[in-house]
């Protein structure tokens, strides 16, 4: 495994709506999406050993902004709004297509953990979510959520199972906000892509 990324300090910095008042930008960005209640809060939650950071709730689709966490000061670490919640009308469903375009888009960020569930295959939203993010050559990282819901036996083989119901290569990391499964793996997978983004600004400056 590579070297983790050790979280010594994580804040919250702001949240932003669609007309894109992101803070300013850093080397590296890293953003969360998933549909809602999948475990998105959670994650950052038991990441950074903080109950209190992220807002996470039992009623689905709560967080309607782009919420941005500040690692070590030097890494951000951004929660997207959930998609796939059953009640949001279709203007709800709008405007959260157009938070995540525009976020997206903006060329902020440089890799994106999708999470799934790691009970259920994929539904319409997440598909659409996975072809997306081909279409924009999105680098990214699989993550089952809620391992701690299935047997231990088959959490990795369910876990790469849905990547490949998703159209992925079939790898997923399976992950436990409950348990702390797959926290050191995720944090390896941070490390990693924090060191790339090192590297570019380094090579950019070198020019
Ligand atoms: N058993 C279990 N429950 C989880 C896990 N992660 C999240 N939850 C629960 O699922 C619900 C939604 O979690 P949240 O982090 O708010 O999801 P989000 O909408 O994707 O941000 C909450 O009731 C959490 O306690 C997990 O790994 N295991
Ligand atoms: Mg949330």
């Amino acid at each position: 495994m590579e070297e983790q990324f050790a979280i010594r300090q994580a804040e919250f910095i702001t949240s932003a709506g669609t007309e894109g008042n992101y803070p300013e930008t850093l080397p590296c960005e890293i953003a969360i999406v998933g549909k809602s209640n999948v475990g998105k809060s959670s994650l950052i939650n038991r990441l950074t050993n903080n109950q209190k950071l992220a807002k996470t709730s039992s009623q689905p689709g709560k967080t309607r902004l782009v919420n941005f966490f500040l690692l070590n000061k030097a890494l951000y670490l951004v929660d997207l709004p959930g998609y796939g919640f059953a009640k949001a009308s279709k203007t709800e469903q709008k405007s959260w297509g157009a938070l995540l375009d525009r976020y997206l888009q903006s060329g902020r960020l440089k890799h994106l953990f999708m999470l799934i569930d790691i009970r259920h295959a994929p539904t319409q939203d997440d598909l659409m979510m996975f072809r997306y993010l081909i279409y924009y050559n999105i680098p990214y990282t699989l993550i089952a959520t809620k391992s701690d819901k299935i047997a231990k036996t088959k959490r990795k083989q369910e876990a790469n199972k849905r990547a490949k119901e998703l159209g992925a290569p079939p790898f997923a990391i399976p992950f436990s906000s409950e348990t702390g499964e797959g926290k050191a793996e995720i944090l390896s997978r941070i490390g990693q892509i924090y060191r790339d983004c090192e590297a570019i600004v380094k090579d950019s400056s070198e020019e």
